[in-house]
Order: structure tokens, then C-alpha cells, then sequence
């Protein structure tokens, strides 16, 4: 081992007040110090600094007496003639997009998932109602409709973190890509953070081992222009990144009057948005603070805006973040190399970080003790120029697996993608009993390569009238 490495990375460490992250130095083997050291090297304590004293500052929360607080505009679902004519020219605009190859998809897949409590990575989940497909399989076969409807292959861009990175792979490989071809399909890893004590301190997970967590869905710019993907995208003619999250089965990605809207707008990071459920719901809401249009997440919105209703009865802070957005290279590549007012600020999440005591003996917390640092990728809304929000019919793009049970949980989201099926069949002339939710009585599936919209299923139904919609059924 390098002698003067060490003693520089550790006398940088000292002097950033972290000294401590080798106090158990003389003690570990060889390979143990290895292990640190490497650790060790890929802290940027600068960045770790700033990152602590800003999220123990907590940025992003909103108090009552920030005022400049309203909701924010969205360009919302068709309903006249006007805007059907709007719609449309947005649709034939994305199209031609998508033909020139310009748009690659992007599933951020580096969190650690464990509130579904699944053992290995969340796009590895079996999900759909009938034939148990992974999450990743069906974003896989709806790149495949894609391709087959536009004149380029579509690009895919896997983020995933040191947690999950090896075996996300595997399960490509184990899968054969889906079918895809592995040149068009890239991964990238995201950086880790180390968490930290409400002192600051860096906390030891092992004698050896630094605690380190994935650095948030933020960490995708850094992640784009750190791996040299920013470069390949470039000289791939992408132009656009459509950014979803690995937990929405229904997300729309490659929809492309959303793709369309982003464009006419000028907009460099545009989003989607549908209406709560309620005032509880778990997602960000988007609104313009202090004339900026910026997401607040659910945990800082303060309770009685939450709750604030207009007259007519609808939530006033109403549009609800779904994570699915349009972002510029450009865009992408100035955030990412994080210069001047360009940079994303870090927020803190309390966690049980298991730890060691002086003695190096191991410490299993009961209450928090540690803090994770994380950015997110919506608080780079207001940095971009005329970002814009554009409507999506939520039965039909959000329904996210998070947890094992309640909301947002694998029952939830199998029943919701039956729901949209089966709306989707009696719209068409279909018939399918339902009950007083909109669920059907059987089980059944539409795979993307049969439709991927409403419109392509309505299609394909009027097309084969003799269809019977049966249990165990898979339209394909
Ligand atoms: C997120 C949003 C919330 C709402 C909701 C919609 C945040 C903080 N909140 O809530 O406002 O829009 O989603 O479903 O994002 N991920 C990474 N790397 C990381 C951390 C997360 O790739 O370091 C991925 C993760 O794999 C998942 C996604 O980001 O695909 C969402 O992460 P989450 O489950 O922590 O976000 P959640 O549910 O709190």
C-alpha cells in the first residue's frame, strides 16, 4: 500500500474534523485498510462539507411565513376543440422526435427499495397481474413497441448504484436483455454519500468500512457527465432525456405529445403532473415559490396548505409530482458538472445507521442516529429555462409499487393496472364486469406490444371484434 497516500488522505481527513474514520487503522489487515482507504478516496470532503451544513440546514423545507407561495400553471389534458388541436401538434412534433432518434429513456433504479422489502433490485419485481413480468421487462417491452412505431431505435440508460449495479446486470443478462440489443441498452452507476452524525461526523458502519448511500435520484446529472454518457449521448444525436422512476409500471415514457410540449415550450427540464388523490398523498407537489417553479416535497409541505381547498372544493396545492420528466443534454450537462449557481442542494433523511462504538464493537441503533444525504433531481426545475408541467391521465401512468402493504403497495398497483385495462376494454365497446372501483372480476393483461395508449388499444380492439375477455387472458 502507498505509504504517502495514506498519510495524505488521512491527514486531509484530520483536518476536515474526520480523523476518526481511522481510528481503528492499526488493527485492521491488509486488506481490511484496503478496503478503507478506497473508501476513503472517493469522499470529496469539500462537497461532503457544503452538503452537511446545507442539509442540516434543512433547504427545500417551506415555512407559513414564506408567503410567495402558489400553485403552479400546467398545460392540462384535452377537453375542447382548441386544445385537442394543441395536443395533437404537440403529439406530431414527439413523433418526429422519436423518428430522428433524438429521445433516449432513462429509469433512475439506484435506490435501495427497502420498503417493498424485496430482496435484490426493485426493476427485478414481479409485477404485472397474470404473467408476473419484472418491472424492468415491461419498460423493455414498451421500448420495443416504441421501436417498432418510430424509424430509430430508442436508447436506454440504466442508473443504478453500488447497492444493485452487479445485479441489475445480471438480471439483464440472465434475460437476455429482454430482447433488446445490448448496445442500446447502457448502465451507469450513481455516486455515494456517506452518512453522517447530526454532528457531522462521518459514521462508521464497520472498523473498516465507511457507511455510504446512494446520493440521491439527483445524483443522475452528476452520474450522466461523470461516466462519459453525457459525451456518448451527444454523439448518439440524443437530444432529450425522457427520466422515469423504476417504481411506476404505468409510466408513460415515450409518449410523445408529452415529448412534443417540452419541445414547443422551449422548456430544458419539463415534467408531468396529475391531480392528488388527497392531501395525504405521498408525492411532491409542484407550485411556483417565489416566482420559481420548484417541487415541494410532501414531508415539507406544512400540513395546512396540504389541506388548503379553493372554492370549488379541489386542493389548491393540486398537482401532484409523478417523477417523469423531459430534460435537455444541455441541461443535464450543466447541472451535472455542478459549477456556480448550478447546483443541486442536499436534503437530510434521518435513518437508523447500524454503527460501532469506541471500542469498535458493533452498534445496532433503536432510534435515528444517523443522517442520509441525498439530491433530487426536481430541485433542478427552477435552474432550467421555461420549464413547463404538462398534464397526464393518472389511471393510466402512475400507480408506483413502494411498499409491501397499504398504499402504494404490489396489491394497489396489480390492481390499478387491471382497472386501466379493463377501462380501456369497455371504452372500446368491450364487455367486462366491474366493480364500483373499476376492477374487474378476472385477471387478465395488455401487454405493450399489443398497445401501449388508449387510442392504439381502441384501435386494435375495433380490429379483432371477436376478442373475449377472459381470466388468465394475455393480449399480445
Ligand atoms: C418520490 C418523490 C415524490 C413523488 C414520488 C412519485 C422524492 C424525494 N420524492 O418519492 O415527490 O414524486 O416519488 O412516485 O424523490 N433513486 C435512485 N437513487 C437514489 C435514490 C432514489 O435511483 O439515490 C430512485 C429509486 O430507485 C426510485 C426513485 O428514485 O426509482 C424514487 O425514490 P424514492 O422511492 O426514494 O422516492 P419517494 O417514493 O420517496
Amino acid at each position: 500500500m502507498n505509504a504517502n497516500l495514506v498519510s495524505e488522505v488521512r491527514s486531509a481527513f484530520e483536518e476536515a474534523g474526520q480523523g476518526h474514520v481511522f481510528n481503528f487503522w492499526d488493527r485492521l489487515s491488509q486488506e481490511e485498510r484496503k478496503h478503507l482507504l478506497k473508501q476513503a478516496c472517493q469522499i470529496d470532503l469539500t462537497r461532503l462539507k457544503d452538503a452537511s451544513r446545507e442539509a442540516l440546514g434543512q433547504a427545500g423545507s417551506v415555512n407559513d411565513s414564506d408567503a410567495d407561495l402558489e400553485p403552479a400553471p400546467w398545460i392540462p389534458l384535452p377537453s375542447g376543440v382548441d386544445s385537442t388541436r394543441l395536443w395533437e401538434e404537440a403529439e406530431g412534433i414527439g413523433e418526429e422526435l422519436l423518428n430522428a432518434g433524438k429521445i433516449a429513456a432513462f429509469t433512475v433504479a439506484g435506490g435501495q427499495g427497502t420498503r417493498l422489502g424485496f430482496n435484490g433490485p426493485k426493476g427485478a419485481f414481479p409485477i404485472t397481474p397474470v404473467s408476473q413480468k419484472s418491472l424492468f421487462q415491461l419498460f423493455a417491452e414498451k421500448i420495443k413497441a416504441a421501436q417498432m412505431r418510430f424509424e430509430k431505435p430508442i436508447m436506454w440508460f440504466i442508473m443504478t448504484s453500488e447497492i444493485n449495479d452487479e445485479a441489475t446486470k445480471k438480471f439483464f443478462i440472465g434475460n437476455d436483455n429482454f430482447g433488446l440489443s445490448s448496445s442500446k441498452i447502457r448502465f451507469l452507476r450513481q455516486g455515494m454519500m456517506p452518512a453522517i452524525r447530526p454532528t457531522g461526523e462521518i459514521i462508521l458502519e464497520r472498523p473498516d468500512r465507511i457507511s455510504m448511500n446512494p446520493d440521491g435520484h439527483g445524483g443522475f446529472f452528476r452520474a450522466v457527465v461523470d461516466n462519459g454518457v453525457a459525451e456518448e449521448m451527444r454523439n448518439a444525436g440524443i437530444e432529450t432525456i425522457s427520466y422515469f422512476q423504476v417504481d411506476n409500471p404505468l409510466a408513460p415514457f415515450l409518449e410523445p405529445a408529452f415529448l412534443g410540449f417540452h419541445s414547443m415550450s422551449g422548456s430544458e427540464m419539463s415534467s408531468r403532473a396529475a391531480h392528488k388523490k388527497g392531501p395525504d398523498e405521498k408525492v411532491g407537489v409542484f407550485c411556483k415559490r417565489n416566482g420559481n417553479l420548484s417541487v415541494i416535497e410532501y414531508s415539507d409541505l406544512p400540513d395546512n396548505l396540504a389541506r388548503l381547498r379553493s372554492e370549488d372544493g379541489d386542493l389548491v396545492f393540486n398537482a401532484g409530482n409523478l417523477a417523469m420528466h423531459a430534460i435537455d443534454l444541455a441541461f443535464v450537462e450543466r447541472i451535472g458538472k455542478n459549477k456556480g449557481i448550478y447546483k443541486l442542494p442536499y436534503h437530510s433523511a434521518k435513518k437508523k445507521v447500524p454503527t460501532v462504538d469506541a471500542q469498535g464493537c458493533k452498534v445496532t441503533p433503536k432510534k435515528p442516529n444517523g443522517i442520509k444525504l441525498e439530491t433530487f433531481v426536481f430541485d433542478a426545475i427552477p435552474l432550467a429555462k421555461a420549464p413547463c408541467i404538462v398534464e397526464v391521465c393518472r389511471a393510466d401512468a402512475f400507480s408506483p409499487v413502494k411498499n409491501a402493504e397499504g398504499d402504494d403497495s404490489i396489491a394497489t398497483c396489480r390492481s390499478d393496472q387491471l382497472r386501466k385495462y379493463a377501462r380501456w376494454v369497455k371504452e372500446a365497446g368491450g364487455e367486462l364486469p366491474i366493480d364500483e372501483t373499476g376492477e374487474p372480476n378476472i385477471s387478465f393483461e395488455i401487454t405493450p406490444q399489443f398497445a401501449d395508449s388508449q387510442d392504439e388499444f381502441t384501435r386494435r380492439w375495433r380490429d379483432k371484434s371477436n376478442l373475449c375477455i377472459e381470466d388468465g387472458l394475455i393480449l399480445d
